[in-house]
């Protein structure tokens, strides 16, 4: 940073301190990883510089031809490690990437059915904040009021009744694994193209650790920076017939120039997502979240749908008679970084939010195991029965700084 440390002081210094924030607090977001410094290496690469429209070998601009190579390169790794029969590395996010692949097949005003936000879905499934649930007529199904699982039965009951041309399948806080083949047949059932958004899950699905959905699905998108540990950005698979309206709806449909830095990114973090390390953090990953689960429902909380299967604990935080956005709060003075979230049971209150998400990826990813989960747990639980207790809660920042140092996310 030292030449960034000349030209301007101020943003040098705010860069510094978000290194220094990171190192020191715990990184539960469960949206969020500490990639590879080569990752951040290639992000900061001349490879900015370059403009480029269009696809590898048809471009709009001169000077293509090692960007061109990246680009190949990218779409070839992410074949095979993801299996899919075409693959597009530009989407600018996973909003895009799920706008591209609506566009790409469907007509303004078609039926999309997908997973209602306050049961684990995402704004970019129909919400009506977001763009896509003003061009598409949305429905959304819901988790089983008791289990708090996809109730598939009415997804069946919904697609028969709603005939969606498209049927979503994805979320950004559902602890569960999705039953894909299900969906798929569904989907199949009414004649609709199935999406899986599988952002969250991308890293463990590409180390094998949960069940892939490319196999059962005609798109699948996701975004490089959670569990997978790259980029930001967005990717879209989908089946070889599709391939052609895809990469005519990314370009030039719906964005411009695409950013070569982030390609070559993804490029990489496909290919050290088949290396033994990163398979490794990715099946520690789900055993540290549902060994938190397990802690935390040790110490008295209500885990939603009763634990987890992949990298998220979703923790009905409502039941302690708490509310997700004071805990969030009170986490973050103590070093502990998690974020609010509604769960299914709070629709019936109004403005409610009951719930707070922990992920295990960044924890996990600086190398921590089971016995950290323990020790995670354990402060989560004291920060919440010390709210009031300043010296107590001083003293929770001291240990989670002391538990942070002992796994450094980079080594300078
Ligand atoms: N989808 C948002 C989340 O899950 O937090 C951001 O990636």
């Amino acid at each position: 940073m030292a030449h960034l440390a000349m030209a301007d002081p101020e943003i040098a210094s705010l860069i510094d301190h978000e290194r220094i924030r990171l190192e020191e607090t715990l990184n539960l977001i469960a949206a969020e990883n500490h990639m590879p410094a080569a990752v951040l290496e290639t992000l900061g690469s001349v490879l900015n510089t370059k403009t480029i429209e269009g696809y590898p070998g048809k471009r709009f601009h001169a000077g293509c031809v090692h960007v061109d190579e990246v680009e190949t390169l990218a779409i070839a790794r992410g074949r095979g490690l993801f299996g899919a029969e075409h693959v597009n590395v530009q989407p600018h996010s996973g909003t895009s990437a799920n706008l591209a692949v609506y566009f790409a097949v469907l007509e303004v005003g078609d039926r999309i059915l997908s997973m209602k936000l306050a049961h684990g879905g995402h704004l970019s499934h129909g919400h009506p904040a977001s763009i896509t649930g003003r061009c598409f007529d949305f429905r959304h199904y819901s988790v089983d009021p008791e289990t708090e699982l996809i109730d598939y039965a009415q997804v069946q009951r919904l697609a028969g009744e709603f005939q969606p041309r498209m049927i979503v399948a994805g979320a950004s806080s559902y602890p569960r694994c999705i039953d894909y083949a299900r969906m798929a047949k569904i989907a199949r059932s009414i004649s609709a193209y199935l999406l899986v958004d599988m952002a969250h899950l991308a890293g463990l699905v590409a180390a094998g650790v949960i069940p892939s959905p490319v196999p059962h699905s005609d798109f699948v998108t996701f975004t490089g920076y959670k569990t997978l540990m790259g980029p930001r950005g967005g990717v879209i698979l989908c089946r070889a017939p599709f391939a052609r309206k895809i990469d005519r709806t990314i370009f030039p449909g719906c964005q411009g120039t695409s950013a070569v830095n982030l390609i070559a990114a993804k490029a990489l973090i496909f290919k050290l997502a088949g290396e033994k390390a990163f398979i490794d953090t990715q099946a520690q990953t789900v055993i540290n979240a549902t060994h938190l689960a397990v802690a935390l429902a040790g110490r008295g909380y209500r885990i939603v749908t009763g634990g987890t299967d992949n990298h998220l604990v979703l923790v009905d935080v409502g039941a302690r008679h708490l509310e997700g956005g004071e805990v969030e709060k009170l986490l973050e003075t103590v070093g502990i970084i998690a974020n609010r979230n509604v769960i299914p049971g709070d629709e019936s209150k109004p403005g409610a939010v009951s719930g707070v998400r922990f992920g295990t990826a960044a924890v996990t990813t600086r190398g921590m195991g089971t016995a950290e989960m323990d020790m995670i747990a354990d402060l989560i639980d004291r920060t919440l029965a010390g709210a009031h207790d300043a010296s107590c809660l001083a003293g929770i920042k001291g240990e989670v700084q002391a538990l942070c140092k002992r796994f450094p996310v980079y080594a300078y």
